[in-house]
């Protein structure tokens, strides 16, 4: 009894993981959308550690889409931008400075 009625479970399950796998593409770049913030490299400042973006919402600081600077956690990724590089990042407040803390080019 218990099998026949877990089985429209797992159809559906099936049909799901079919779906998932045709569409594996667009839901990757949905569940990366949760995690990160999308962002365009405006200017890259080597010397104060700094990268300009212009950027879209940001909602782990609540911020809306804007052109600002931020920190960046570590300066070596300021050598792997480019001004024009869309990107992916997640940004936090650390020591009151608004820092990447993860960044990716999107290619
Ligand atoms: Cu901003």
């Amino acid at each position: 009894m218990k099998q026949l009625s877990q089985r429209p479970f797992l159809h559906a399950s099936r049909a799901f993981a079919a779906l998932a796998t045709l569409c594996g593409g667009l839901l990757l770049s949905l569940s990366a959308l949760a995690q990160t913030v999308d962002g365009t490299v405006e200017k890259i400042d080597t010397e104060a550690g700094k990268v300009t973006l212009r950027h879209g919402e940001i909602k782990g600081i609540d911020m809306p889409p804007m052109k600002m600077a931020f920190r960046v956690a570590d300066p070596k990724w300021l050598q792997t931008l480019q001004v024009g590089d869309k990107v992916k990042f997640d940004a936090a407040k650390v020591n009151g400075q608004f820092t990447i803390t993860a960044i990716t080019v999107v290619k």
